[in-house]
């Protein structure tokens, strides 16, 4: 945990706004509870007239835990922004390109992201591969959030398009069933192979995902100016916990 705690106190030193901030948002994960610690212990002039917008339930709690204010990203007001979002990855490629959603908030997680001026991701040095879907690294694939009804349809559109395994997650021991999302959808765990460097390459199996009837969305983050307003910045570090 002290390589999370680590990357979590820089990140926030780095990339919090040296001057208040309206909004800032919070993602989901173990790495982020370090984050909003790190919020919580800065000045109050910086935290206390910022509204914070959580990715989910984990994240919601976690801000009230440490008594900050709450926006829902409905009620971000139109035209404004988020200043920063800070949140946590799976994977994280050398381009800054993530796989996010093992905490199955990837739809919240990145409907917040994309209205970022910048987008934090904090991660450690175990969540770091030369490119995606790297098996040592991360190998439970890309989770995608489609409609319930629709999963059998994507699974097969998926293999069709390479992934060598597809995995509706399960509720566990939280539900029996599949996992379901707070937006009431399925998650499908999809692995391809490894994929290899180049540009657009992320982007690429991005778009051709998204565009089967059924995905409401998935969890390939891609940097640069294509994915996002600002590049995103990643606290991680090389070092043994
Ligand atoms: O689901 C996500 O994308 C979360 O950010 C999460 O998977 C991050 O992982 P962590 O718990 O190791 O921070």
């Amino acid at each position: 945990a002290s390589a999370k705690k680590l990357a979590a106190a820089t990140a926030v030193r780095d990339h919090y706004p040296k001057s208040p901030p309206k909004y800032i948002g919070i993602g989901s994960g173990s790495t982020i509870v370090h984050v909003v610690a790190s919020i919580a212990a800065l000045d109050p002039s910086l935290t206390s007239s910022t509204k914070f917008i959580p990715t989910g339930f984990q994240s919601k709690l976690l801000l009230l835990q440490h008594n900050l204010q709450i926006l829902d990203i409905d009620l971000l007001p139109p035209g404004e922004s988020i200043s920063v979002a800070f949140d946590g990855a799976d994977e994280v490629d050398s381009q800054l390109n993530c796989i996010k959603g093992g905490g199955a908030c990837l739809f919240q997680e990145k409907i917040v992201a994309v209205q970022a001026e910048k987008f934090v991701v904090v991660a450690d040095f175990r969540k770091i591969s030369k490119t995606l879907l790297t098996p040592t690294t991360w190998s439970s694939g890309i989770p995608i959030e489609v409609v319930p009804s629709s999963y059998p349809y994507v699974t097969a559109k998926l293999q069709a398009m390479g992934a060598t395994q597809v995995v509706l997650r399960p509720g566990g021991k939280a539900k029996a069933g599949p996992c379901v999302t707070d937006n009431g959808n399925f998650l499908l765990d999809s692995v391809f192979p490894t994929l290899q460097e180049g540009e657009n390459v992320v982007q690429e199996l991005a778009e051709a995902i998204k565009g089967i009837v059924g995905v409401v969305e998935h969890g390939l983050f891609y940097g640069g100016s294509k994915g996002w307003k600002g590049r995103p910045a990643v606290g991680y570090f090389g070092m043994e916990d």
